[in-house]
């Protein structure tokens, strides 16, 4: 609520700021103070450490994400263990078509295939152990252990 306050004060850039990430919000709100600081105190080292906290809300972001990639018929990481809450992200790095689809039918590209280059999320909230395959190749089988 404070963030939301604060950002109909500040414009519409702030806005769309606070609506992608809290962190990322704080760290443009630190250059702000710090850039005007510069120019009164003519002091250089404000904007450096914002962006050090933009980096580090950027790192904070991505940890939430785990990669796997379809290369050679293959789950890069076929058995995978993440965190409640935790997203993960195929990438299809194949010149032909895959898919990704739940034993238990819970999560999958349904009836899409992944395009080379294209990509599925899906994000577990429920522990659990999810088996996945391939409709196309037999062979092409991931496990995530959701803790
Ligand atoms: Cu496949």
């Amino acid at each position: 609520m404070y963030i939301l306050r604060e950002a109909s004060r500040a414009g519409p850039i702030t806005i769309a700021l606070a609506r992608e990430s809290a962190p990322l919000f704080a760290a443009w709100r630190c250059l702000v103070s710090q850039v005007d600081l510069m120019l009164r105190t003519s002091t250089s080292l404000g904007p450096i450490l914002c962006l050090l906290v933009l980096l580090g809300a950027d790192a904070a972001k991505d940890s939430g994400v785990k990669k796997i990639e379809i290369k050679d018929k293959k789950y890069s990481t076929p058995k995978l263990t993440i965190k409640a809450g935790e997203t993960v992200v195929w990438t299809n790095r194949d010149d032909s078509d895959h898919s990704i689809v739940a034993d238990d039918g819970s999560f999958g590209t349904k009836d899409d295939d992944l395009n080379p280059g294209e990509s599925y999320k899906f994000t577990f909230k429920k522990k659990g152990k999810y088996k996945y395959h391939c409709k196309y190749h037999p062979r092409e089988k991931g496990e995530i252990t959701v803790e």
